[in-house]
């Protein structure tokens, strides 16, 4: 007998919504509150915005009976994360003029705006579609930024790759006038034509859907964790397929076991001319079985535990004209970037930057204008919150170069340094139980203070932070992986693999910076003295028995005892 359980509230938001449009137009016209109303505050999401307040003022400003601090996060869409010269400082000015003065790179490889006033979010969308950009679809019940493994130096495979991430990315949009009708002013649809959302659907997706194509060795842009992830099959030097990879996530509540981070499964292979049909396909049947009625239980991931992988293969295979092949061999060996210069084809070089924790800022936002302002190459955000200064012509090279260096942008940063990602949190992130982005960088000091003494500063080890169990560092595929539970409190895991295929486990429960340090301090002195050749961090805590491997996302939550549990 199948139970009807009712509609999540979400469900009746975007149903009435006239396919997105809600009252937002009519609320940015209400110059006495800088917030929108309530329901079309989930609407704005599928237009690339969140609402949000400065939580460091949230008490004061309640105190003082005044309305909260509102301001807004917008999100743009870029797929593959690459950008021009002139589009980057397009970026940089609307994040000068419009917002609160740095650009933040996410781990989707596009951008975040902080603090923009309401009256700011027309200006700036408007900015940003006169560079050819835009923030449709970035956040809400869609296909989001498509993020795609960053590889100039390996130019004809890079362009078929980041080719694919975008379109698919125009593909899976929403066909929806409504963000241009908003945002741009353009006439409504004529005739009252009726507009449809073939793949969508009128109601879009249960959740969002996340989709990610990799390039081996390289698992830059975390293939497990993500609804939908593609791995590209190279031989003889040409892509001949990817492998389809189905149902990683990351978001879990805490005290909620039947909410639970998971890494993808590998369930067969496409020809490339079919990447896109097969992309559309698994989002339909996400879209038809995905549940609705419980947001916390809505990502694809558990639309397949629940009917069983083959099931869910079996009706991906329905619905597709081809049918998937058996899988094909591939080898991840990291999830990191490449730092530094990376000699090209052509006498193109490549710049990798180090960006801690994706914000850029003060000498960096110099920098990086100076060198946007040389016109030459192109700015690509990596999932790591990184950025590569991609294509940079031999005769450009010493000019960048210096600039990079007269800005402080060349110096050598450490192994645990270059391999951390902290999420936003506080003070913009409302989901926030603790400091990520603005605590990570001194916690990492006091770990290399550590490392240093066991000869390990250059050694990588992935170690992710957020500031709550929601996952948007991916901490769970981390070596180290740190999750926030009350201020300036965390959940520790460990055991992650390296190259991003394997979750981790909880080692310690609620601690705090000292035990943080306490816990790892000695693990760091035993892998220097026993570890075996190239034997990862990760790695070795499973073999030491500090703690056990995890192999799925049911079994995430195995070794939560009493003792340690959530
Ligand atoms: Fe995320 C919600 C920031 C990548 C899982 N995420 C949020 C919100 C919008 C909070 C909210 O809903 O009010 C955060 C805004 C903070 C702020 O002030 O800017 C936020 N997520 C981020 C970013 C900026 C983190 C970063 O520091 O880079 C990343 C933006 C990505 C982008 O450009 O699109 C970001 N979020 C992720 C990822 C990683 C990824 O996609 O590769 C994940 C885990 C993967 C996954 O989706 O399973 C992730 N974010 C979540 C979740 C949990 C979803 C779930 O299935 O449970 C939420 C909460 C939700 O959706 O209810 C969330
Ligand atoms: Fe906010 Fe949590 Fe995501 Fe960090 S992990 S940005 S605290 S939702």
């Amino acid at each position: 007998m199948v139970i009807e359980r009712p509609l999540s509230a979400n469900e009746r938001i975007k149903s009435a919504s006239n396919l997105l449009r809600g009252t937002i137009a009519e609320g940015l016209t209400h110059a006495e509150t800088g917030a929108l109303a309530d329901d079309d505050t989930q609407l704005t999401k599928f237009h690339g915005f969140y609402q949000q307040d400065d939580r460091d003022l949230r008490a004061e400003r309640g105190k003082q009976r005044m309305e909260k601090a509102f301001s807004f996060m917008v999100r743009m869409r870029v797929p593959a994360g690459i950008v021009t010269p002139k589009q980057w400082l397009g970026i940089e000015k609307l994040a000068r003029e419009r917002a609160n003065g740095t650009i933040r790179l996410t781990t989707r490889e596009t951008v975040q705006f902080h603090g923009i006033l309401k009256g700011n979010l027309q200006p700036l969308m408007q900015g940003l579609h006169a560079d050819l950009l835009d923030t449709i679809a970035a956040c809400g019940d869609v296909n989001r930024n498509v993020i795609a493994t960053v590889a100039p130096w390996e130019p004809l495979l890079y362009a078929q790759i980041s080719d694919l991430a975008r379109d698919i990315s125009v593909h899976l949009l929403p066909r929806t006038r409504a963000w241009h009708e908003i945002w741009l002013n353009e006439e409504k649809v004529a005739g009252g034509a009726i507009e449809d959302e073939p793949i969508l659907g009128r109601t879009y997706l249960p959740r969002k859907f996340k989709i990610a194509i990799a390039l081996p060795p390289h698992n830059d842009v975390d293939v497990f964790a993500h609804d939908l992830s593609l791995i590209a099959i190279v031989e003889n030097g040409a892509i001949v397929g990817y492998n389809v990879v189905v149902g990683g996530g990351m978001g879990m509540t805490h005290g909620e076991p039947e909410t639970y981070p998971r890494a993808g499964d590998v369930i067969g292979f496409c020809k490339p001319e079919h990447a896109i049909e097969v992309a559309e396909k698994i989002v339909t049947v996400q879209r038809d079985h995905g549940d609705r009625s419980n947001r916390k239980h809505a990502r694809l991931k558990y639309t397949i535990d629940e009917m069983g992988l083959e099931q869910f293969i079996s009706f991906v295979n329905e619905r597709l004209v081809m049918k998937l092949e058996p899988a094909r061999a591939y080898r991840f060996v990291s999830t990191g970037d490449r730092f530094g210069w990376v000699d090209g084809a052509g006498g193109a070089a490549h710049f990798g930057l180090f960006v801690e924790n994706g914000r850029i800022k003060g000498r960096m936002m110099e920098g990086l204008h100076a060198i946007a302002e040389l016109g030459v190459g192109r700015f690509v955000m990596t999932a790591n919150q990184n950025l590569v200064l991609a294509d940079i012509p031999a005769g450009s090279r010493q000019d960048v170069e210096a600039l990079l260096a007269a800005h402080g942008l060349d110096q050598p940063v450490g192994g645990l340094r270059r391999s951390a990602m902290a999420c936003v949190a506080l003070p913009t992130c409302g989901l926030a139980l603790a400091e990520s982005e603005r605590y990570l960088p001194d916690l990492v000091t006091r770990l290399e203070d550590q490392l240093e003494r066991f000869g390990l500063r250059d050694d990588e080890i992935t170690i992710r932070m957020t500031g709550c169990p929601n996952g948007c560092a991916r901490p769970y595929v981390s070596e180290i992986g740190l999750v926030g539970r009350t201020p300036g409190v965390y959940n520790l895991y460990l055991g992650g693999a390296h190259e991003g295929s394997r979750l981790n486990k909880l080692h310690r429960r609620d601690v705090d910076g000292d035990e943080i340090v306490a816990a790892l301090t000695p693990l760091f002195e035993s892998w220097a003295k026993e570890r075996t050749d190239g034997e990862r961090f990760g790695d070795y805590v499973i073999r030491a028995g500090i703690v056990q491997e995890t192999t799925a996302g049911l079994n995430f939550h195995d070794n939560l005892s009493a003792e340690v549990g959530n």
